[in-house]
């Protein structure tokens, strides 16, 4: 099979600073002259785009079940791998995602208490082993993440959750980062920015 392109994820709960990442990410790929995408779930594709809307907007009198959630999720993955990220791999150019695969366990997982045999399931049949090659993981306490994201606009849907929901959610993600430590790369985000730049340009070396 031919060769894909390098495929990286950026992950971490709200307001560690993935946002940030992915624009320096994206100014560094300039420099170095990298045929790149950039592109972020759950979105990435007009229809997933559309879903996203659903999934985040706070304004629904209807509540979300959890299910659903999880589901629109991965509604969302099967049209971002199938229009965006597999063609762009296909095509050897890079892949920088704002969250993936491993937000679904973190959120879903940790934060709404899904069982991870469902989540796996799901895994298993839309994700397929496309995994990414390199996950940076922004790692920070959620209060830290909360009040640097406070100075934005009003919070989305998941946002609204308090310190506990993003508390597991940590926790859940770093479970993720211990078991498979080749592909993450655990980043202290409540270090300043020059430090966690640093850190970054240390895993796009690699
Ligand atoms: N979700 C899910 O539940 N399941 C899934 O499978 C997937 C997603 C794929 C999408 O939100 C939501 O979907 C998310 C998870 C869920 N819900 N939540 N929460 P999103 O990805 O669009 O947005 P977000 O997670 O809410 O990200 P964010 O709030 O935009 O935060 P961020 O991108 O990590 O932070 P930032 O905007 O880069 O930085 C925040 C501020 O901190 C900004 O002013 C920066 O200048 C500043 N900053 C950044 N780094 C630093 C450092 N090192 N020091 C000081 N200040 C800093």
């Amino acid at each position: 099979m031919k060769k894909l392109g390098i495929f990286l994820s950026i992950e971490g709960i709200e307001g560690v600073g993935k946002t940030t990442a992915v624009r320096f990410i994206e100014q560094y790929l300039k420099q170095k002259e990298i045929d790149f995408i950039l592109t972020r779930e759950p979105g990435g594709t007009e229809i997933a785009e559309q879903i996203r809307h659903i999934l985040l907007n706070p304004n629904s009198e209807e509540i979300l079940a959890t299910n659903t959630e999880l589901l629109l999720m991965f509604a969302c993955r099967a049209q971002h791998i199938q229009q965006v990220i597999l063609p762009a791999l296909q095509e050897q150019k890079w892949v920088v995602c704002d969250r993936y695969i491993d937000a679904s366990y973190a959120y879903q997982g940790g934060g709404r208490n899904i069982s991870l045999a469902h989540i796996k399931m799901l895994d298993d049949w839309i994700v397929n082993e496309l995994l990414p090659d390199k996950t940076i993981l922004l790692d920070a306490p959620p209060e830290v993440g909360l009040a640097r994201a406070k100075h934005r606009g009003p919070q989305d849907r998941i946002e609204q959750e308090a310190v506990d929901f993003f508390d597991r959610v940590r926790r859940a993600y770093l479970l993720r980062a211990e078991e498979d430590p080749k592909r993450f790369r655990v980043i202290d985000a409540t270090k300043d920015l020059e430090t966690v730049q640093d850190e970054i340009i240390r895993v796009l070396n690699e």
